[in-house]
C-alpha cells in the first residue's frame, strides 16, 4: 500500500521500527535458527528492547504456524555467572515450544544448532495463573512442581556475541531443554548444589542460590514480565529460571550429566 502520510505525521509517529521491519528481522532470526546458519547481530542503535520482544514475539508465531505448541517461558540473565559470561546487564525472557524438549536421556545432533552450549537450570511447573506483580508465598502456591533442568542455548549470532536487543529479538537464545522428574516443591530449594559434568568430569558447579539470591525469585520476575508484555503465566506452563553458572560448549559425542541436591539429575547425548 502506498504510504500516504503527510511529514507531519510521520514525525508524530512514535519512534521505533515499522511493522514490516519486525517481520522481516523475525524471518531472519527464524531462518537462521532454522537452517542453524549464523547471522550478524542487528547494528547497534537499529532496534530498541520493546521492538526486540515485538521481533521475538514475530519469529515464535512463525513456529506456531508450522505446528509447535506454546510450553511456557524461559529467563535469562538472572545469575552473575551469565551475566559476566555474555556482558549484558539485564534480566531477558523467551517463549519455549513443544519442539524444542530434547528427551530426558535422548541424544540431540550438533547440525540441528549453530555453535549450541548447555547449562543448569532449574525448571518449574506453573499450577495456577501468575502475572504482574506478585509476592514470595504467591508464587509457592502457584507452582505445580520442580525439575532439575539443562537448557541447550544456541545464539543464531556469529561467534555467539550479541547486544540485549539482538539477543532479545532472537529469542533469548532458546534452542533446547532437558528435563529431569517432576517433584512437588515442598522442599527448601534456596540453596540446593548443582553439578554438571561433561563425559564424566565435573565442569560446572554452583547453587541455585545463584538465581536471583533465590531460584523463586526467577518466578517474581517472570510474572512481572510476561505482564509487562500482557500475557500471563498459566497452568501446566513451564518456566526455566536461568542458568546458575556459565554455560559450556557442546561437542560432538559428549554425554553430559546435571545432579541437583536432593531433586535428582537429568542427562542427555550428543551424537558422534
Ligand atoms: C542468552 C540466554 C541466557 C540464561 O539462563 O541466563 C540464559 C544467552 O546466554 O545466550 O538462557
Ligand atoms: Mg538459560
Amino acid at each position: 500500500m502506498p504510504d500516504k502520510k503527510t511529514p507531519e505525521r510521520n514525525k508524530a509517529r512514535r519512534k521505533g521500527t515499522d511493522p514490516k521491519d519486525i517481520q522481516a528481522m523475525a524471518e531472519r532470526v527464524d531462518e537462521a535458527a532454522r537452517q542453524g546458519q549464523a547471522i550478524d547481530q542487528f547494528a547497534a542503535g537499529t532496534l530498541n528492547v520493546s521492538d526486540a520482544y515485538a521481533v521475538q514475539a514475530a519469529s515464535v508465531e512463525r513456529r506456531l504456524r508450522r505446528g509447535e505448541a506454546p510450553i511456557g517461558i524461559k529467563l535469562g540473565f538472572t545469575s552473575r555467572a551469565k551475566m559476566v559470561q555474555m556482558g549484558v546487564e539485564d534480566l531477558i525472557w523467551g517463549r519455549l515450544t513443544d519442539a524444542m524438549l530434547v528427551e530426558e536421556g535422548g541424544q540431540i545432533d550438533l547440525d540441528a544448532y549453530v555453535h549450541p552450549r548447555v547449562e543448569p537450570e532449574l525448571a518449574f511447573l506453573i499450577e495456577k495463573p501468575l502475572t504482574g506483580l506478585v509476592t514470595l508465598p504467591q508464587v509457592q502456591a502457584a507452582i505445580g512442581a520442580v525439575a532439575p533442568a539443562m537448557e541447550i542455548i544456541d545464539s543464531r549470532y556469529r561467534d555467539f556475541k550479541f547486544d540485549l536487543p539482538s539477543v532479545v529479538a532472537d529469542n533469548a537464545s532458546s534452542s533446547g531443554l532437558v528435563l529431569g522428574a517432576w517433584r512437588r516443591a515442598d522442599l527448601d530449594i534456596a540453596n540446593l548444589g548443582m553439578v554438571m559434568s561433561l563425559d564424566g568430569e565435573v565442569r560446572q558447579v554452583g547453587s541455585s542460590a545463584a538465581i536471583l539470591g533465590h531460584p523463586l525469585r526467577a518466578l517474581v520476575a517472570a510474572a512481572r514480565l510476561v505482564g509487562e508484555a500482557g500475557l500471563s503465566l498459566r497452568p501446566g506452563d513451564v518456566v526455566l529460571a536461568g542458568a546458575a553458572t556459565a554455560a559450556e560448549p557442546l561437542r560432538r559425542g559428549q554425554h553430559v550429566e546435571l545432579r541437583v541436591q536432593h531433586l535428582g539429575g537429568a542427562e542427555f547425548q550428543v551424537a558422534g
